[in-house]
């Protein structure tokens, strides 16, 4: 029982960790991030078998993090910006080609961070969704409008696939376990911005020192 409500999705809880993440100097706290996404692949594997290519990914990035900060350069990887400073001033990320980091924390921060795009674009069609819009269709727009540009063809083809099995937006609205319809639309207006501030701390860190092609 303790362990299936453990796996139930549900919005509230994920809009937590979002929160907790950003301290008061809006830095950002690795372990919070990775609680959110891991929240996010309750959903995911809630969804069904074509979502598991999907969820296999989330769920290695996030431990490939959860690894660095449990190792003994952990303080290092408390926060989004130490973890670049302390990866920079070592020299432990491949900035031009893959080579001898291929995870480093850098680059695989920098495949939740376009994940997060492709999030807050999504729950914003879903947040302003009409009753009979179709998941699907928000979904696929606001992956072409982000994520796709940095995937492959196949990846491509496999999530369009996978949208295509997205339950409908009453069904879904259930799915994320927060109430009525009208107080999923209330938590998404809160989750939208929230999203949006981390991703805009992000987007502008790795802008600043050049990290926002790492292979
Ligand atoms: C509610 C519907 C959920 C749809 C999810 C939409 C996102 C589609 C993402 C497709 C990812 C396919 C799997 C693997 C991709 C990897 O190649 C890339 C690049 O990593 P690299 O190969 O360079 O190591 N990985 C990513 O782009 C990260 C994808 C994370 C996706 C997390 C989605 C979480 C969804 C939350 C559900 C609300």
């Amino acid at each position: 029982m303790a362990d299936s409500e453990n796996q139930k999705f549900c919005l509230q809880e994920v809009l937590e960790s979002f929160k907790s993440c950003l301290s008061p100097e809006k830095e950002i706290y690795i372990e919070h991030y990775v609680s959110g996404w891991k929240g996010l692949v309750k959903l995911l594997n809630s969804l069904g078998s074509l979502f598991g290519f999907i969820s296999k990914d989330a769920v290695s990035k996030t431990q490939i993090l959860m690894n660095f900060l449990k190792s003994e350069n952990g303080p290092h990887y408390a926060t989004v910006q130490s973890m670049v400073k302390f990866e920079l001033d070592n020299k432990l990320v491949d900035v031009d080609k893959k080579g001898i980091y291929p995870e480093s924390g850098c680059r695989t921060l920098l495949r939740l961070h376009r994940a997060l795009r492709w999030l807050q674009l999504f729950l914003e069609r879903l947040r302003t969704s009409k009753e009979d819009d179709k998941t699907s269709v928000m979904c696929r727009d606001a992956y072409n409008e982000s994520l796709a540009q940095h995937h492959p063809w196949l990846i491509r083809k496999s999530a369009g696939m996978a949208f295509y099995s997205l339950p409908v937006r009453p069904a879904f609205f259930e799915v994320m376990n927060v109430g009525t319809p009208e107080q999923v639309v209330d938590v998404l207006g809160k989750a939208v911005p929230l999203l949006c501030e981390v991703y805009q701390i992000t987007e502008e860190l790795y802008q600043k020192h050049n990290l926002l092609d790492l292979p």
